[in-house]
């Protein structure tokens, strides 16, 4: 489904889902008024940036749901590195990042037995269009490379990517795609401070588990399991 707009692709995703829509069904906009990241957080959604959700039905244990993530922004990453050469990385749990910068993010939900990934990539987006409060920490594709690439380019292999890594995924190689992202992530080894609801936690970002959760070595020495789901905000040296 194309749309010149939405309100958030993952809520029209999830009305596709409510009238019974198939697993592998994906919604794109070109622009979003309500775009969403995680924990009720806005996403900017100019026109020229890739907005788009992807339904998925793998019937799977709850506890794997993060690897989704993970999966997704392997997908991007791919898709990016072998289109520009740029050097595209990751940051936990669910951020794409040029030169230090937030260029994408996923959002994976859950409605009713399906599994919603959306996806954010600022592609051709000037940065003129984001407010000022965001300048230091975003960037795009086109600011980076000093071209435009062709959208729908972009967009078709990443589902190609995506298929190829769902693939994965359901053949149950989640070490696999673990792996992959471990390779993408500067994070690692590095200095962290991650704020969850119930507190602030500072060390070193030593890995990610076989749930796609941070463990995370605190200054204490103490080793600490912290899921995405509880990570409200995830600071690194750099951004
Ligand atoms: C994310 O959330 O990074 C997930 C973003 C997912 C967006 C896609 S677009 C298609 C689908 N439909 C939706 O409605 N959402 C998904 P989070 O980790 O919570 O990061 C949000 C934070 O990133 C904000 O609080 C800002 O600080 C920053 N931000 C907002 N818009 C941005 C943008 N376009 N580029 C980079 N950073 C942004």
């Amino acid at each position: 489904m194309l749309l010149d707009e939405a309100g958030s692709t993952n809520d029209e995703a999830k009305r596709l889902i409510a009238a019974h829509e198939s697993e592998g069904t994906v919604v794109i906009a070109a622009s979003q008024t309500s775009g969403r990241g995680r924990l009720g957080r806005k996403w900017v959604s100019p026109i020229g940036g890739i907005y788009l959700s992807i339904i998925l039905n793998p019937y799977i244990n709850h506890s794997r749901l993060p690897i989704i993530t993970l999966m997704a922004a392997v997908a991007c990453a791919r898709t990016l590195k072998g289109m520009t050469k740029l050097d595209v990385s990751v940051k936990w749990p669910n951020d794409i990042v040029i030169s230090d910068k937030k260029a994408g993010g996923i959002l994976c939900e859950t409605f009713r037995n399906s599994v919603i990934v959306g996806i954010g990539i600022n592609l051709n987006t000037n940065l003129s269009l984001f407010p000022v409060s965001l300048k230091k920490q975003v960037t795009s594709v086109k600011f980076e490379l000093g071209a435009s690439l062709e959208r729908e380019d972009v967009i078709r292999i990443l589902l190609e990517e995506m298929d190829r890594v769902y693939a994965e995924f359901l053949d149950k190689r989640d070490r696999e795609i673990i792996d992959e992202w471990t390779g993408l992530c500067r994070m690692l080894g590095s200095e962290v401070t991650i704020e969850t609801g119930r507190g602030k936690h500072e060390g070193y970002a030593e890995a990610v588990g076989s749930k796609g959760e941070l463990i995370l070595r605190g200054f204490d020495g103490k080793i600490r399991r912290i899921f995405s789901a509880d990570a409200v905000k995830v600071r690194t040296e750099n951004i």
